[in-house]
């Protein structure tokens, strides 16, 4: 299910104080002498105790390393391990486990798109199509590619509200298109791209769709059978897991045509020096010792997640945001930028002439965190004719009295400079 219809139906509501009472750092830290109002989500979530009480407990009882010893620690570990790749399966919908990838987080999982399908299925004159919404790490990889492939790069416009223009998209994608490799949610503008209907019109022409899901996954549930994407990746930390975590979901038959993107341990059936012969997906993705903790973290966070309900976050979510735009909207000089008809999340400012580093100083002395700069998207910075914003992003915790704070800390900044 999208975000588009998780609204259309009455979501449970969120016991929101209960939920805050599971993150520690809500309550521990208190940025100069204020209580933290944490509203940098879409850079990094925040950890519940219970995937913490998770990380305490494998390091504390069941380290050892994976795959590789008959020893009952190994066997412990490894189980745990497996059985967060199941996790994963389940909160994506995925057909078969051997379709997850365990990944250092978004953006390995698209490199390994670029190293494994591109540079085994792209060449020259091929076209990767993306859109103007893209993160960099949705980016740079493509340009690599198509320099040392000599393909092209196509870049769907978005219209001023930053949404895609689709009459472009369907131009854009036809007969020399190899891959479209599209973000769900974008992070500088919190944008909810039509990615069931994209990922359609893409088929019709026989093409793959890579998902970046970074920005999506805390959000929006994700049905990668019913998205019916080619691949699907995201990063733990976003969702509330540890650092150094994430996955690909990958189609089972694309993943088997694909080359491995590392060389290692675990990914290999026999070696010799004339010959080595690949391990089975997913593993033979999954070269050297991944970090097993922040896997089977990553595994708890998703549970959390689940537990709580995706259709009762992203309507909590959604009430946050209608009513921050409401409120910022209001404050003189404030000019929000990206007003995209399915948002998720983000709300990203512009007050008055003032630089947002400057903002986000200000408001951090009212205990306020938020994200200045380009958020690595440049190009929506270059299309927006600004050179960074603030960037106020929601989660699950926030409360309207944060957006309050927000906008009153915002408000002394307009007056300040006034
Ligand atoms: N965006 C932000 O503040 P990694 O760094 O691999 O966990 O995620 C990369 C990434 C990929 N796609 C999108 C849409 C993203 O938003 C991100 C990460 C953070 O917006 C850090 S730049």
């Amino acid at each position: 299910m999208t975000a588009q219809t998780a609204l259309a139906v009455t979501p449970p509501t969120l016991d929101v104080e209960r939920i805050r009472a599971d993150f520690p750092i809500l309550r521990n830290v208190h940025p100069h002498g204020k209580p933290l109002v944490y509203l940098d989500n879409a850079a990094s979530g925040q950890m519940p105790q219970p995937v913490i009480d998770r990380l305490v407990r494998y390091q504390t009882h069941e380290h050892a390393n994976i795959h590789r010893g008959v020893h009952t620690l190994s066997e412990t570990a490894t189980a745990a391990y497996e059985d967060a790749r199941r996790r994963v399966q389940k909160f994506l919908n995925a057909r078969q486990e051997r379709e997850i990838v365990f990944t250092s987080g978004c953006t390995e999982g698209v490199n390994l798109v670029m190293h494994g399908y591109g540079r085994r299925f792209i060449g020259e004159g091929d076209e990767i199509v993306i859109t103007w919404l893209e993160h960099h790490s949705n980016i740079v990889p493509w340009q690599m590619l198509c320099e040392e492939r000599g393909a092209k790069l196509k870049v769907v416009p978005i219209d001023d509200r930053g949404d895609v223009i689709l009459e472009e998209y369907e131009r854009l994608v036809g007969p020399r298109t190899k891959l479209v490799a599209i973000t769900h949610v974008s992070n500088a503008l919190g944008t909810v791209n039509p990615v069931k209907q994209m990922i359609a019109m893409a088929h019709a022409h026989g093409v793959p769709v890579l998902i970046d899901g970074a920005q999506a996954v805390p959000h929006v549930a994700v049905d990668v059978q019913d998205l019916d994407c080619e691949f699907y990746a995201f990063s733990g930390h976003k969702i509330f897991g540890p650092t150094g975590s994430g996955a690909l979901y990958g189609k089972a038959e694309w993943l088997e045509k694909m080359q491995p993107f590392k060389g290692g341990g675990d990914m290999i059936l026999s070696v010799t020096f004339e010959k080595t012969t690949y391990n089975a997906i997913p593993a033979k993705f999954e070269a050297g010792t991944p970090p097993i903790a922040a896997m089977i973290g990553l595994g708890e966070a998703l549970d959390y997640v689940g537990r709580i309900g995706l259709d009762a976050i992203a309507a909590h979510e959604h009430e946050l945001l209608a009513y921050a735009t409401e409120k910022m909207s209001a404050v003189d000089g404030v000019r929000l930028i990206g007003t995209a008809r399915q948002k998720a999340s983000v709300l990203s400012f512009y007050v008055g002439e003032v630089h947002p580093h400057d903002v986000g100083t200000l408001l951090n002395e009212d205990g306020i965190a938020v994200r200045t700069g380009h958020h690595c998207a440049q190009p929506v910075m270059q299309r927006f004719k600004v050179p960074a914003t603030a960037r106020a992003s929601f989660a699950l915790y926030n409360t309207f009295e944060e957006v309050d704070a927000l906008v009153a800390s915002v408000r002394k900044v307009q007056q300040l400079f006034a």
